[in-house]
């Protein structure tokens, strides 16, 4: 069996394990859920990730696996080649801090259903875009001088690693909102990288079956 993700096309954390998959030449097949519709809210979904929350990977003996990062850890431990992750412990723990930053510190506090919530608060559509671009601006302004430090081409070192899964994701969104990267040369530099790197092409939100024109 292959694999299936369910995956939005526009939503970050499903784009991770994309150019995850990708960069493991693992083929899949996509399974795209609505969140704009509502469709990771309905029962049929809920039976898949019962947080009704993308993305969620079907494996190749049937399994479902739900949470990027717990995905994408998965796929380094079952999938070992090519390796997204360094051979040093030390150096680990620098990956995970860098994917933790955007995972943990700046994601959660953005997605969709806290615009939603945000929305009912009363929050008017500047407000959402401040709070929006803050939380981004306080990741980037964390990673930038660690991928200074430690990046030769991508975020950690000279090849793509899980850092790389998570942070062109987070680009991608930052754009999206209009946060200004000027202050991020280190970031631009690992996004222009990416962006001519076939895995991260292919798993970029337009390239996938249900882009939809904004
Ligand atoms: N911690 C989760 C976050 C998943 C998540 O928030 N997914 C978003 C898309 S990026 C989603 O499906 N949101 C649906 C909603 O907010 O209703 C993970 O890493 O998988």
């Amino acid at each position: 069996m292959a694999f299936t993700l369910h995956s939005y096309w526009r939503a970050t954390a499903p784009y991770r394990v994309r150019i995850a998959l990708n960069l493991k030449g693992l083929a899949f097949d996509y399974a795209p859920v609505n969140l704009l519709a509502g469709e990771q809210l309905g029962e049929a979904y809920r039976r898949i990730n019962r947080q009704s929350l993308t993305p969620a990977l079907q494996t190749e003996d049937g399994a479902v696996l739900t949470q990027s990062l717990a995905i994408l850890e998965w796929l380094e431990e079952v999938h070992p080649v090519p390796p997204l992750m360094p051979a040093d412990a030390y150096d680990r723990a620098r990956v995970r801090a860098m994917m933790g930053i955007v995972a943990c510190d700046i994601h959660p506090l953005n997605n969709l259903r806290i615009q939603r919530q945000l929305t009912k608060l009363g929050v008017d559509a500047d407000g959402r875009s401040f709070w929006t671009q803050r939380w981004i601006n306080d990741g980037f302004t964390a990673l930038e001088p660690m991928i200074a430090a430690y990046g030769q081409g991508f975020a950690f070192g000279a090849q793509p690693t899980l850092a790389d899964c998570l942070l062109i994701p987070q680009v991608y969104s930052a754009e999206r909102y209009a946060v200004d990267l000027a202050p991020y040369p280190a970031i631009r530099a690992v996004a222009a990288a990416c962006a001519e790197h076939p895995a991260f092409q292919a798993a970029h939100p337009d390239r996938q079956p249900d882009a939809t024109p904004t």
